[in-house]
């Protein structure tokens, strides 16, 4: 059992039915429970060229799947929901990003970099994770610390109160 920890991003077209569906989706992957979701955050794109700002968000899931094949199931989804490259850091319908596991376990492949390489530079990342993992540091950091240089130079405001929200509440209440 693998507790993982995912951030979830979307910046075109309806960005709250995107992430609606995403939460939906991950939730029904198989030997998949989730365990927490943050706020959703509007964030201004980060190492990209000017594009639309995002929706982002982070959750939690508990899973039997091992990391890669739940790295597969998730390409899979991104395809399903129709996102296709657009050169580095283009604008996309959903990316879903496994972070990091809470075992702390590393995985390096060709394909998977487990803690995510850029997890502790991203206000978008840093922000919503804060919400749902309480825990003071992580690989040694301090993720509160990271969030304050990143928020220097990056743009996150949280959503007081998404469009959807249901998806979130339906996300959290499969783990009852
Ligand atoms: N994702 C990226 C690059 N830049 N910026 C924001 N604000 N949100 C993202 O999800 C994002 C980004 C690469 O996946
Ligand atoms: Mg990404
Ligand atoms: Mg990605």
């Amino acid at each position: 059992m693998n507790e993982l920890y995912l951030s979830l991003g979307t910046n075109i077209g309806n960005t709250a039915a995107n992430m609606h569906r995403a939460l939906l989706s991950l939730s029904q992957l198989p030997k998949t429970r989730p365990l927490a979701v943050s706020s959703g955050w509007i964030t201004a794109p980060v190492d990209a060229p000017p594009q639309n700002d995002f929706l982002n968000l982070c959750c939690s899931v508990e899973t039997d799947c091992p990391p890669e094949i739940f790295h597969r199931y998730t390409k899979q989804l991104e395809t399903e929901f129709g996102r296709v490259k657009t050169g580095l850091n283009g604008p996309r319908i959903i990316d879903i990003d496994l972070l990091f596991l809470a075992s702390e376990e590393t995985i390096r492949t060709e394909t998977l970099m487990i803690p995510h390489p850029r997890l502790f530079e991203r206000a978008f990342v840093l922000a919503p994770l804060l919400e749902i993992y309480k825990n003071g540091t992580l690989f040694g950091r301090r993720p509160d610390e990271c969030l304050k240089t990143a928020l220097k130079t990056q743009r996150v405001e949280k959503l007081s109160r998404p469009s959807f929200a249901s998806a979130m509440n339906q996300f959290v209440n499969h783990a009852l």
